[in-house]
This record gives structure tokens, sequence and C-alpha cells, in this order.
């Protein structure tokens, strides 16, 4: 943490990005790092390659995010939140790369590829929103309630409500200390949670008709695919749970989410959940053996391929990892 103050203290104007379909974590910890930045007296702005969603629309200074690539100007260094690698920046990483500047790397993935001039990254961080909590503590820079409903809402979406294992006392506390701001957690629950529009429900209910579990009972999985996003007009950035109706399956080790990509044809999206104390499968090697990453628990990669086929690969591979243990 201290090299990152550090570098943060020789340059003047600061790139701060996340990954592609920012979510939570990415988004408040974007918004945090920006008000840290300048309560350092810096210059920064938020280029992303995607558009915040609409559903998180309302977190403070959200319209400062940007995806205006042309029109970035010079910067310093570029701060990169939340990402395994490089590539998760989308975009983003074109920009950085052309300007040949530090890149000041701050996640919480145990897959990170270590991609910056500075790293740190800290696994047992339950998001990246708790590693810029830390920052304030450490440079005293003031904290105010926007800010403090931009971590909680971080460490909130990535804990899944502090129900997930990256929840720890350390955690709880920092949560706590951030309501001392006065934040409502009910209201802010409601705001994150309780916003969905019928076409979301109606796509949920097509998402879970699909939902299959192995012989075993210890795999299950479900799927989106473009013809349920036309049919239902639903929004995909707003599927974050739909995998944990797989995964709380009684008896389910690993749930599999299989989304068809909206951009580009032939290619699946699939994210991994597994679930167990102590014999949870390592999800993370799994979606490395397809060039993804992610948690021990959590974890995702990008398939080329027809649904059915990726569909098929996947889940033998999957069996296959489980015999392993
Ligand atoms: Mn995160």
């Amino acid at each position: 943490m201290r090299e990152v103050i550090e570098a943060i203290k020789k340059g003047k104007r600061f790139l701060v990005t996340a990954h592609v379909n920012v979510e939570g974590d990415a988004l408040g910890s974007q918004l945090a790092m920006k008000e840290l930045l300048m309560g350092m007296g810096k210059e920064a702005f938020i280029l992303d390659s995607d558009p915040v969603p609409e559903h998180y629309r309302f977190l403070p200074k959200a319209s400062e995010v940007s995806n205006k690539f042309d029109k970035v100007g010079a910067f310093d260094a570029a701060v990169v939140l939340d990402c395994p690698t490089l590539n998760r920046t989308g975009k983003v990483r074109d920009v950085i790369k052309s300007q040949a500047v530090p890149i000041i790397n701050i996640d919480h993935h145990i897959s990170n590829e270590k991609f910056g001039s500075v790293n740190w990254v800290e696994p047992n961080a339950s998001s990246a929103g708790e590693m810029v909590f830390r920052l304030f503590k450490e440079t005293g820079v003031k904290m105010t309630k926007e800010v403090a409903l931009s971590l909680y809402i971080a460490i909130l979406t990535d804990t899944g409500s502090f129900n997930y294992d990256n929840t720890s006392s350390a955690t709880h506390e920092i949560a706590g200390e951030l309501l001392g701001y006065g934040l409502d957690p009910a209201v802010v629950s409601e705001s994150v949670y309780e916003r969905r529009s019928v076409k979301d429900i109606n796509l949920l209910g097509l998402v879970l008709a699909t939902i299959r579990v192995n012989k075993s009972g210890m795999i299950a999985h479900l799927e989106v695919t473009k013809d349920m996003l036309k049919k239902t007009g639903a929004d995909l950035a707003k599927s974050e749970g739909l995998i944990n109706f797989a995964r709380s399956i009684d008896g389910v080790k690993v749930a599999i989410l299989f989304k068809e990509d909206q951009q580009e044809k032939g290619k699946i999206n699939i994210s991994f959940r597994s679930k167990g104390n102590g014999d949870a499968a390592d999800v993370n090697k799994i979606a490395a053996i397809f060039g993804g990453g992610g948690h021990a628990k959590a974890s995702g990669c990008i398939v080329a391929g027809s649904l059915k086929e990726v569909k098929k690969k996947v889940l033998a591979q999957v069996e296959a990892s489980l015999k392993d243990k």
C-alpha cells in the first residue's frame, strides 16, 4: 500500500479504471478512488469500457464515469481497480498502453497477474472497495458520506450482502464504520437489490427454467441466450445474481452460468461459483483452463463456440475436476 501512495505522490493527473461490465465493486471503488486522488491534491478522471448500468446510476457522481475515448488527454499514471489482468479493462487497455505511463494495480483477485508498475494485490480483501477504504485511512484523506456510500456498495455487492466467504470480521468492521457516515443499510440494500423491472423478472423466469443438475447432483447450470434477452427486453447487466439460484440447490458443489455474448457471435461468457466449507472446488483453476480466472469460489471465462458445444466442453471439464479432488 505504501508503494501505491508513493506512486500517487509522483503524478499530477490520473486515469482511474476498472473491468468491463462494471458492477458494484468496480464502480464503488473507482468513484471513491477518484475522490481520494482529489483529496490528495491530484486531478483524476474515470474512463471505463462500458457505461454504468441503469440500476447503479444512483451512485454518487456516477455521471462522472466516462466512456469517451476521444477526449482523454495526457495523464501521468493509470489506477486499475478490480482487474486480474490488464485485458479486463477492455478498450481502456489501449488508452493506457498508448501513453506508456506507470500502472497502479489495486486488486483482490487471487489470479491477479501483477501487470502493474506497482502491484497491490490482497486476495484476502473482500473487495477493491475495502482496499480503497484502507487507502483513505492510511492517507488521512477525509471521507464523505458519498464516498462511504460508494465503498459500502462495493463491499455489499462483492460479498453477496456479507454472505460469501470473503466476508470477515474486518469486512463487518469496515462496513460498520461506513454506516457511521449516516448511511441506512436498509435503504442502500433496497436501492441496490429492489429496483428490478418486470422485464428482469420475466428474464429470471426463463433463465430458471433452464436449470439442470448433473447425475451426481453436484453440478448445476443455467443459461441466458440472446433470444431470452430479445423476448423479455431485460437488461443483462442485472443478471449478476442469477447464478446463485443454481448454487443454492442443496448438494450442489459447482454452479455454472452460460451467457451468449451480446456483441460477439459465437462467444459464451461463463461464470462459476463453488460451494462448501474447506472442500469447495477451486473454480479459479477451472476458469484458468479456459483462459479466465477470478477467485477460488467465484470465477469466469469466455469460450468461443456455440452454446451447445461450449456447455458440453465445460461441463466435462468440471466433472473431471470434481473427480480429481
Ligand atoms: Mn471485486
